[in-house]
């Protein structure tokens, strides 16, 4: 977990709730695992040192980053989660399966957000390959995990 933080301390504090009582649910797709595992680490480590505790963050996995918006709905659904984070990686590749992904995760989980009124963050790195998927997630722009998990932390002081 030691990639993450690079990018954190762009985040002024003021806008940031106090999160000791909170609880995170994280979804985190498993294509590209060896990069949304890091991505994960990142916002785990944000929460945590943010000041969340260890058993109020729930991680779970779903297949793919289609997957991200139901996974959502199932942790946003449920009274005690207070937001969700969603982790995932998707690579352009010969078809345009990353149009019709990305666009799906983002409506769906802007819609998951205002359904159950609470901040749903959209952790996707949507790149034209691998290496720049790779500089998003603890390389040189930083962790996009952190970045996520950052923006639930500061919509929580809203
Ligand atoms: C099918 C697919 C493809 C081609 N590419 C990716 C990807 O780059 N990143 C990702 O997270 N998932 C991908 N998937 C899988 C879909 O998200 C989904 O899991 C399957 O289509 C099953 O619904």
């Amino acid at each position: 977990m030691a990639t993450a933080l690079k990018n954190l301390n762009e985040y002024k504090k003021e806008n940031f709730a106090d999160i000791s009582e909170k609880k995170f649910g994280i979804v985190v797709a498993e294509w590209h695992s060896d990069i949304t595992d890091v991505l994960s680490d990142g916002a785990i480590e944000t929460l945590l040192k943010h000041g969340a505790k260890k058993e109020n963050i729930f991680r779970n996995t779903v297949p793919g980053s289609f997957e991200l918006t139901l996974g959502a709905q199932f942790l946003a659904q449920q009274p005690e989660i207070d937001a969700v984070i969603c982790i995932g990686v998707v690579i352009k590749g010969d078809t345009k399966h990353d149009d019709y992904i990305n666009n799906a995760v983002a409506n769906g989980l802007t819609t998951v957000a205002l359904k159950y009124n609470k901040p749903v963050s959209f952790g996707l790195v949507t790149t034209n390959n691998l290496e720049q998927a790779l500089d998003r997630a603890g390389g040189k722009h930083g962790n996009k995990g952190v970045e996520a998990a950052a923006a639930a932390i500061s919509m929580l002081a809203f």
